[in-house]
């Protein structure tokens, strides 16, 4: 009976494992599109922790050089931890699932310029059409684009700073982050510190409750339930649907999922670490007027969110680019951590 078990694992191994080649093999051999590393690809054959890592963050959010030190940091807080990074963007017309550190410099250097662009789902077929002809852009991929990506992949989980929402007043202008909708059709496990109160919290809650996208939020410790976070504060005024105990659970609840073949995606809250976190009235009055700014220079669509995060770093005069890094930092370190648990339980 011993001999039979051991045999079945290993063939179910086995299979599990040219099932992952397959995968890569058809992304690699006939797919111009999309380059995944060696480690990558390398990582996912051999069932290890890989965490995806955004770079709208790199393009978008943080400026030269700030963005290259970030990009550098995170990976290795990653490794530190366990896991193997797959940074994903897209360089010079390709789209990238793992970056050289060299590849790294070169994204993060070009942030800021005009062909450098931010790209969502709906932006792949056209920054990659025009690299396969010959024009050959580079872009930060939001979580949505990311998803797409690590989705092709085969990537279970993925860690970030701060999810896209309904936008206030998004009710009127429609304008709801596409990365809700990903959460909605793509399986993948995020992990994130909530999202800005520059959104509608309230509405951006109940959106991912109509795409059936499980959402909790890290307790750390705390009893009862507690609030969905708004990146800089632990607390929104919104509680959150669900409440985690810790990284074990969040891996437990992704294996339930994938058990279950949900197709759809989970997002986990990770507050900000109390010692970083900035008071709310203040945030709340900075923000304020970075709606307002927006509003005032017409910043509407993927520009918005650009603009205002920009706004709230002049206005703070960098403070908040401290609180965003050490926020950054944390998701990915718990990110890792499910991850090492996920890969432990699918074994
Ligand atoms: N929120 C942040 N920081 C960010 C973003 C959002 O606090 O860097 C980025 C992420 O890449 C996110 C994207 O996926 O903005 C959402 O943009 P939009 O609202 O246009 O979908
Ligand atoms: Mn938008």
């Amino acid at each position: 009976i011993k001999y039979s078990r051991f045999l079945w694992s290993t063939l179910g191994n086995l299979s599990k494992r040219a099932s992952v080649r397959q995968l890569h093999s058809k992304l690699s051999d006939n797919n111009p599109y999309i380059k995944v590393s060696k480690e990558v690809k390398e990582a996912l054959l051999y069932r290890q922790p890989v965490v995806a890592l955004e770079t709208t963050i790199y393009t978008h959010g943080f400026p030269y050089p700030d963005n290259t030190a970030l990009a550098s940091r995170l990976e290795s807080i990653v490794r530190t931890n366990g896991g193997i990074p797959a940074t994903i963007g897209v360089l010079n017309g390709v789209a990238r699932v793992g970056f050289s550190a060299e590849e790294l410099i070169e994204l993060t250097a070009s942030a800021g310029r005009p062909e450098t662009r931010k790209v969502s789902r709906r932006d792949l077929p056209y920054i990659l059409g025009l690299g396969y002809a010959g024009r050959r852009l580079n872009g930060g991929t939001t979580i949505a684009g990311t998803m797409v990506l690590a989705r092709l992949a085969g990537i279970k989980v993925f860690a970030t700073g701060g999810l896209g929402g309904v936008h206030r007043g998004g009710e009127n202008s429609m304008d709801v982050s596409a990365d809700l909708t990903e959460l909605g059709r793509t399986n993948m496990a995020v992990i994130a510190g909530g999202c800005k109160s520059f959104l509608d919290i309230r509405r951006t809650l109940e959106y991912l409750e109509t795409q059936g996208v499980t959402v909790g939020t890290f307790s750390d410790g705390r009893e009862g339930r507690v609030d969905f976070p708004a990146f800089w504060t632990r607390d929104s005024g919104n509680l959150s649907p669900l409440t985690i105990k810790d990284e074990e659970e969040a891996a437990n609840i992704i294996r339930a999922q994938q058990g279950a073949q949900i197709s759809s995606g989970l997002f986990f809250a990770s507050p900000i670490p109390a010692e970083y976190s900035i008071a709310k009235e203040k945030i709340d009055a900075i923000i304020a007027q970075a709606v307002r700014d927006a509003e005032e220079s017409g910043s509407t669509g993927s520009d918005n969110t650009p603009f205002i995060l920009n706004r709230i770093r002049e206005t703070t005069d960098g403070a908040s680019v401290v609180a965003n890094r050490a926020l950054v930092e944390s998701n990915v370190a718990r990110g890792t951590k499910v991850a090492v648990h996920l890969a432990k339980i699918n074994d």
